[in-house]
């Protein structure tokens, strides 16, 4: 009897600390909702992701009046992979996170479409779909996975780094054991291109790197950068083959506990972060590139591109059937 009573005091205790702030019940009106809530990602704290991350608990905190603070936990230390964490979400036990639309489309598949290579042409490109009626629809979407998307900030283009040898045609790379996102477009995409890709979750990939059991992975240059992937890695190549949103997702339990106008406050901040975040990760690009060639790292511009896009081709094929041509043609057309 006495144990049972222990146990449960301790299962009280824990549950009143892993709960964290704010009530459960919706709260009756803006003055009187109080939160601390969690914001994580899988990347260091220098990853433009964290950056942006800081800049919204700045503004949201100055916004309620410091009603709502946030609390950043970067570099997976809330989660291995990007997966987890949005399981995390789903169940309410982590609130905020950045990250890849990588795993994503396990949760909600129509985000999947973003992960086709090649789909985008420049970065206006990419603004106009994502700020555009396409992107808050794929946002929307979310929802039915008890999961709320509140704007597009992002990783970047993603370039295709490795150990064994210079990568400029699909050739170069035939074999090459390669980590992917979990996330089945990737996959599909590599294997039809010749290499061999193995889906992993991030926080396993720099040891991954080093012992050799993979020759190589992909990643936009704000990662391989910031997770010093030149350390274990000797050859970038820049694909370009696909770019990488990050969408900031909050979690449908925490946002059906918030009254509208700090729902608003929410929205409209991460917006305005987007613009932010995505000039800054631009900005970064060429000086990091730059600083890793000048610590040994050799980097490769000149891809040839229209070759990859050729040996993908048979994955287009699965794509349009899967995702719809029309759905497919409508992004690569805006303009
Ligand atoms: O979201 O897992 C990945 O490769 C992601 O691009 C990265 O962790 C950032």
């Amino acid at each position: 009897m006495r144990k049972i009573l222990a146990v449960t005091l301790i299962l009280v205790f824990a549950l009143s600390i892993l709960g964290c702030g704010g009530s459960s019940k919706p709260a009756g009106t803006k003055a009187e909702y109080k939160a601390n809530m969690k914001l994580t990602n899988t990347q260091t704290k220098d990853h433009p992701y964290n950056i942006g991350a800081q800049k919204f608990a700045e503004l949201i905190k100055e916004r309620t009046k410091g009603r709502i603070t946030i609390t950043l936990y970067p570099d997976g230390q809330l989660g291995k992979g990007e997966r987890e964490m949005l399981e995390s979400l789903q169940q309410g036990t982590i609130d905020i996170y950045v990250g890849s639309t990588g795993p994503v489309g396990n949760f909600s598949p129509t985000m999947n479409i973003l992960d086709i290579p090649f789909l985008f042409r420049d970065n206006a490109h990419v603004d106009k779909v994502l700020d555009g009626p396409i992107g808050q629809q794929l946002l929307k979407d979310l929802e039915k996975s008890n999961l709320v998307g509140l704007a597009f900030w992002e990783n970047g283009f993603r370039n295709l780094t490795n150990s064994r040898n210079v990568v400029k045609v699909p050739e170069d790379g035939k074999g090459l054991k390669i980590r992917v996102m979990e996330n089945k477009v990737h996959l599909l995409a590599w294997k039809t291109a010749g290499l061999n890709p193995t889906p992993m979750a991030w926080g396993e990939v720099y040891a991954a790197l080093q012992q050799k059991v993979i020759d190589g992975q992909e990643n936009p240059v704000a990662v391989i950068y910031s997770s010093k992937l030149y350390e274990v890695q000797k050859y970038l190549s820049m694909t370009g083959h696909v770019y990488s949103p990050a969408p900031i997702i909050i979690s449908k339990k925490r946002w059906d506990q918030m009254p509208k106008e700090d729902q608003e406050i929410f929205r409209k901040t991460a917006l305005e972060v987007a613009q932010y975040q995505r000039k800054l990760n631009r900005d970064a690009e060429a000086a990091k590139i730059k600083e890793m060639e000048s610590k040994g790292f050799t980097v490769t511009k000149d891809v040839d591109k229209a070759a990859w896009q050729k040996a993908m081709q048979p994955a287009f094929e699965e794509f349009a059937k899967e995702f719809g041509k029309d759905k497919i043609n409508a992004i690569m057309n805006t303009k």
